[in-house]
């Protein structure tokens, strides 16, 4: 039964159904499911989907941005209770987080956000699109101890780099630990471009910063 619900939650991504992909969601927390289960599971494979259809030219742009409304749509319900119970808890650190200058995917760099924050991290989101020189500017003067960045597209991984070199030239790099993240990259393009961190998803995201947290 919960599985069906999933699948449901897939295909209404697919067919980009926002009203559906809602009231879907609800459902399937009415059945138990975990709220990051159905993240990751329903809408998450949902709108990878929607890139594969895009990728084999089946999809076209407005399928596209359908999918990305649904999805949201899904996160509206889901995203507030991946905050768990709100536990009062001493803070493992601030992430500034944001996707890179020429790219506009905000979808996972949010759920990575919202994850981070329900595991105790503070989270300052620059949004989408930043210039490597904001990221720089924000490290130099907030002192957080983490920089997430997300790239969607193979055009715009190489601004990962470049936002580390441009820590480098501006003596911050020991300041803060840098973690990648976005479809299109590994952890071998990671350490190739000297970050501290990869992961694949916001799950694994989190377990690597508190890695990175507790070995500082
Ligand atoms: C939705 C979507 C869009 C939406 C984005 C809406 C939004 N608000 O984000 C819109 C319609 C705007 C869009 C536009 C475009 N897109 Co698009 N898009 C997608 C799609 C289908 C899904 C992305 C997504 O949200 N995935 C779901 C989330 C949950 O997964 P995720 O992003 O990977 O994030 C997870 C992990 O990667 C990781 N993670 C992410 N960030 C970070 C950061 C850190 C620090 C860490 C540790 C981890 C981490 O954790 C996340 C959560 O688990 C992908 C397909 C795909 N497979 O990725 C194409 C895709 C990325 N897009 C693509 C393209 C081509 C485009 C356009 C160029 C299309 C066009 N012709 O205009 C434009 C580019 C616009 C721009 N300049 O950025 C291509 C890229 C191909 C390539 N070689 O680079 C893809 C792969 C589709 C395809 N198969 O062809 N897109």
């Amino acid at each position: 039964m919960s599985i069906d619900i999933l699948a449901d939650l897939r295909a209404a991504v697919l067919d980009g159904e926002p009203a559906e992909v809602k009231q879907m969601a609800q459902r399937a927390l009415a059945a138990g499911l975990a709220p990051l289960a159905i993240v990751q599971e329903g809408l998450t494979a949902g709108i990878r989907e929607v890139g594969e259809e895009f990728q084999k030219g089946k999809y076209f742009l407005p399928d596209l941005v359908r999918g990305a409304h649904s999805m949201e749509a899904g996160l509206e319900v889901l995203e507030p209770l991946l905050a768990g119970n709100g536990e009062a808890r001493a803070s493992l650190g601030t992430v500034i987080l944001g996707t890179v200058h020429g790219d506009l995917h905000s979808i996972g760099k949010n759920i990575v956000g919202a994850l981070l924050r329900a595991s105790g991290f503070e989270v300052e989101d620059l949004g989408v699109n930043v210039p490597t020189q904001v990221f720089v500017e924000k490290v130099r003067e907030s002192g957080a101890g983490f920089l997430g960045l997300s790239a969607l597209l193979t055009t715009t991984v190489h601004q990962q780099e470049a936002v580390i070199t441009a820590l480098e030239d501006g003596g911050l790099r020991d300041r803060v630990r840098v973690l990648l993240g976005g479809a299109p990259i590994d952890k071998a393009w990671a350490d190739r471009v000297g970050a501290d961190g990869y992961a694949p998803d916001a799950a694994r995201a989190v377990r690597v910063a508190k890695e990175l947290a507790s070995a500082s």
